[in-house]
């Protein structure tokens, strides 16, 4: 199965809206039942429901509280996934994915982790707000392959490039993916100030990314 048919993504969103946990994850049990793949059940189903809570937020038609409701069990929903991640055999590289200090948007960075598992990649997943020394003090001591930025919000891109600046004085190899909606707006200069700094704009792009470093054996 490798799409949502509209007419569940429409069952589907009206109980995630009204906060009902249980006849949402009956019907994402019944996709995983029915083989769907990780990225579909991702996007079409999660990114596109927080998406459209994201526009009805906008437009003051649903209250914070239920913008909350939605968003935490749209991340409990994301932990049935597990059986599906780790199936694959171990291709002994890692990644680590974190939003920078100030950025709360974690569930897209949390999918890209979610992906590169899939595919055998160990995965380590910060979440929100990881404070750079931390994040510095951790890659020192457990070295990876790739490390993954998530922005969510434009305004927190001088604490991106300060953080990217700080991490690739310290591991100047180190390669950095950054993706998340801050980069579909302007973002003015920002990928000519670093170097091994890529963009990757959909789940498609970052398993393409997974895939070429399959085929080539490096990063
Ligand atoms: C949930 C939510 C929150 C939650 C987040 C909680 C959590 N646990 O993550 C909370 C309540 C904290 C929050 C706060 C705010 N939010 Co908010 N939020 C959302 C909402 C509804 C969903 C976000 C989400 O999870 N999307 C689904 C994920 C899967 O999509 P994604 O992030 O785009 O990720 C995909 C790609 O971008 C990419 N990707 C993402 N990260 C990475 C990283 C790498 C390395 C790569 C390669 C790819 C990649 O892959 C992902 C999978 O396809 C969005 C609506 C929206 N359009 O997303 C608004 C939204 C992002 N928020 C918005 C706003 C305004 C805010 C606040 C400023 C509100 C306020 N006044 O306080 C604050 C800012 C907080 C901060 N400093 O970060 C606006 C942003 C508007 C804009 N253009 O800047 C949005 C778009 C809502 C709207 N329509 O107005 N928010």
């Amino acid at each position: 199965m490798e799409t949502i048919p509209e007419k569940q993504y429409k069952t589907y969103f009206s109980a995630l809206r009204r906060g009902d946990r249980h006849a949402c994850e009956a019907i994402v049990a019944g996709f995983i039942e029915a083989g769907i793949g990780l990225k579909p059940l991702y996007t079409e189903l999660f990114q596109r429901s927080l998406y459209d809570i994201g526009h009805l937020w906008e437009r003051n038609a649903l209250s914070v509280a239920t913008e909350h409701l939605s968003t935490a069990i749209t991340e409990r929903l994301m932990a049935m996934t597990y059986p599906m991640l780790f199936q694959r055999d171990h291709v002994n590289k890692s990644i680590a994915v974190a939003c920078v200090a100030n950025e709360y948007h974690q569930v897209g960075a949390k999918m890209v982790c979610d992906l590169f598992e899939l595919h055998g990649w160990n995965g380590f997943f910060f979440g929100a707000n990881t404070p750079v020394d931390d994040l510095i003090k951790f890659l020192i001591q457990t070295p990876t392959d790739v490390l993954g930025l998530s922005l969510s919000m434009i305004f927190n891109l001088d604490q991106l490039a300060e953080a990217i600046k700080r991490i690739q004085d310290a591991m100047p190899h180190l390669p950095v993916l950054v993706g998340g909606q801050a980069f579909m707006q302007d973002v003015g200069d920002f990928f000519n100030r670093f170097k091994a700094v890529r963009y990757l704009s959909s789940l498609h792009e970052v398993e393409n990314f997974v895939l070429k470093v399959g085929e080539l054996g490096r990063v």
